[in-house]
């Protein structure tokens, strides 16, 4: 419609207002209401019902202003007054209809049709999803607005409230909402617990608005809040303290150790700067640390000398604009370079120079002289020496602590046991301590001091006195428990003229006894024979053992007179059985 006829419609409405102003006695109300949403066609009234009493009419003119959708809207019959829908009406859209229904007398019906609201909109969100960042540690009350939802229908249907459906995890928001002068119901989400990032670092809402109707009805957003990092949060060693030992000819440019800090927070908040407090230690700059590794480097030569021990304060800083820094301790020992271990020197006491001793050795005699020396320092007592594996015969005596001197402390027995494996380990008072360990073979040496032994005292054989000289008799046997020459052994006999020791021979080597001569039995049937048993020591050690020599008979002689003519006289008249002549054998 162009302006000309709304002109029009407005002069009308006027002159109808002066027409009803003159004759206000004959101006009547009716207040009618439909339902909105109803089929066209819907009767809503009937103008002749708000006629005053006794009037009746037919034909109507009707006058709305303009815009007032009256006309298009509504099917007013304007003979019967009968007024129907003229399509669905939505309350929405208009809620009232104002006309004037004037009789051909002259009366005046003011028609309001107010439109009823029906629960056919749902509470909408302007958006289905939105985002919302909220800093971490944002204090519990504090409001964040969202956009309300818009229910087109009025109290009670339009929206009632808000819940979160989904997503509240730790109950940490809230929502509030409050009625505003347009009507709407505003919406707030309320932080009702500590958010923490380093906890939970978003959360997906699902929200939802309802509405009065009776079901109600309801629609949903998602609303992703991200928790925005703050820095609340140190970075944080692994350790609180380290620990390095380095050598004092550690080259420049050596790693020593690596520190390890983690910050819990987000980005800038969350990385880690390593740094040496200057101020607080090494301000000579020994040391240098990467900034993002932690690995400490040796920054230039140290000496043991000037210093020993380099304690480091090691900062690790986040990079936020307010950052927080936390404090770890390096603890950097330096050692001597020249403390090399300590070097050990043995100096054996005997003739030629090599580990042994007399096994005749008495208690106090002298193994072995040790001296400890450092290469840098010189001989130096600042060592523990100790010895091992003498099984007690050894002992260590010093005066000194710098010569130490190795002595017999028990008598010593090479048969029972010819030699000991000495260890001497010199241990110094460093931290730790460095040890020079010498192991040597101590051996000990034979002394002449066992006799040999023949294996029998008294050895005996029987042989037939007819033998060839040369002929096998008996072996005797000895031993003797020392060692090279002192162990050797030679037999002999010791010759003996009433014993006819004369008759045999004994091999020096093997001890075998033979016959050198003819046997007698008839001489003497039991020779015997003293064997000696001699060691090559200085002096020599000998002992002796008896052999007897059974000969055996055998008959290798005819009879023989003792004389071989016998003159004999005899005195006749002897009385018979007169013995006159004895003869007997040789
Ligand atoms: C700390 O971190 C350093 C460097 O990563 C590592 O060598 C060390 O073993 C860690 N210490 C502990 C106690 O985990
Ligand atoms: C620290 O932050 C500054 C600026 O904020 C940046 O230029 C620098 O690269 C950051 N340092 C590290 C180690 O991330
Ligand atoms: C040697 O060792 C003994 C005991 O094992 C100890 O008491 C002493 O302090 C040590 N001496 C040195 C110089 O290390
Ligand atoms: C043969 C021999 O010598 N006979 C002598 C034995 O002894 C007497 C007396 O003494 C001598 O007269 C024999 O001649």
């Amino acid at each position: 419609q162009g302006p000309e006829p709304r002109g029009m419609g407005f002069l009308l409405h006027v002159i109808l207002w002066m027409l009803v102003g003159r004759c206000s006695a004959m101006l009547a109300m009716l207040d009618l209401t439909i339902d909105e949403e109803q089929p066209a066609g819907t009767i809503i009234g009937d103008i002749s019902a708000g006629l005053p009493p006794g009037i009746s009419a037919y034909n109507y003119i009707i006058s709305e202003l303009d815009g007032t959708a009256v006309t298009s809207d509504l099917d007013i019959d304007e003979i019967t007054g009968i007024i129907k829908t003229a399509k669905v009406l939505d309350r929405e859209t208009r809620d009232l209809y104002n006309f004037f229904a004037v009789t051909k007398g002259g009366a005046t019906v003011q028609v309001k049709i107010v439109v009823k609201d029906i629960n056919d909109h749902a509470p909408t969100f302007p958006q289905s999803k939105s985002t919302l960042r909220i800093p971490e540690r944002t204090p519990i009350g504090a409001r964040f607005s969202l956009d309300a939802a818009v229910d087109a229908d009025s109290y009670p249907f339009n929206t009632q409230g808000y819940v979160i459906k989904k997503g509240n995890l730790g109950q940490a928001f809230k929502l509030e909402s409050k009625r505003g002068s347009d009507n709407v119901l505003n919406l707030d989400l309320v932080v009702s617990s500590d958010l923490d990032r380093e906890m939970r670092s978003s959360y997906s809402l699902t929200l939802e608005a309802f509405d009065g109707g009776s079901p109600s009805k309801s629609s949903q957003m998602t609303l992703d809040v991200s928790i925005q990092d703050i820095n609340d949060n140190a970075p944080l060693f692994n350790q609180s303290r380290y620990h390095a030992l380095i050598s004092e000819n550690l080259q420049p440019g050596s790693n020593i150790l690596q520190v390890f800090a983690t910050d819990a927070d987000e980005g800038e908040n969350g990385v880690v700067i390593y740094e040496i407090n200057r101020r607080q230690s090494d301000p000579d700059q020994y040391f240098v640390i990467d900034s993002k590794t932690g690995v400490i480097k040796l920054n230039k030569g140290l000496d043991y000398e000037v210093k020993k021990v380099h304690e480091l304060v090691v900062q690790a800083r986040d990079n936020a604009t307010h950052p927080e820094i936390t404090t770890a301790f390096v603890t950097v020992h330096v050692r001597d370079y020249n403390d090399n271990q300590p070097t050990m020197t043995i100096i054996f006491l005997s003739e030629d120079g090599s580990p042994q001793i007399s096994e005749g050795a008495q208690p106090g005699q002298y193994v072995a002289r040790i001296s400890v020396s450092d290469p840098d320092y010189g001989e130096y007592s600042n060592v523990n020496v100790s010895l091992e594996g003498g099984d007690g015969k050894f002992a260590l005596t010093t005066k000194d602590n710098i010569i130490y001197l190795i002595c017999v402390d028990k008598l010593l027995d090479r048969e029972e046991r010819d030699a000991y494996e000495l260890r001497v380990t010199a241990t110094d008072s460093g931290t730790p301590p460095l040890r020079a360990e010498s192991s040597f073979t101590l051996h000990i040496v034979d002394v002449n001091d066992n006799p040999p032994l023949f294996d029998q005292q008294v050895y005996s054989q029987t042989i037939p006195e007819v033998v060839y000289p040369g002929s096998f008799v008996l072996q005797v046997t000895a031993r003797d428990k020392d060692q090279g020459p002192n162990g050797d052994v030679r037999y002999s006999i010791l010759h003996n003229q009433k014993t006819h020791s004369d008759w045999f021979t004994i091999d020096p080597v093997t001890g075998i006894i033979t016959t050198v001569a003819a046997l007698d039995y008839e001489t003497d049937p039991l020779p015997t024979l003293t064997v000696v048993v001699t060691d090559g020591g200085r002096p020599a050690l000998s002992s002796t053992a008896t052999v007897n020599v059974f000969l055996q008979d055998v008959n290798d002689n005819e009879p023989v007179f003792n004389s071989n003519f016998y003159n004999v006289s005899i005195k006749e008249n002897a009385p018979v059985g007169t013995c006159f002549l004895k003869v007997r054998p040789i």
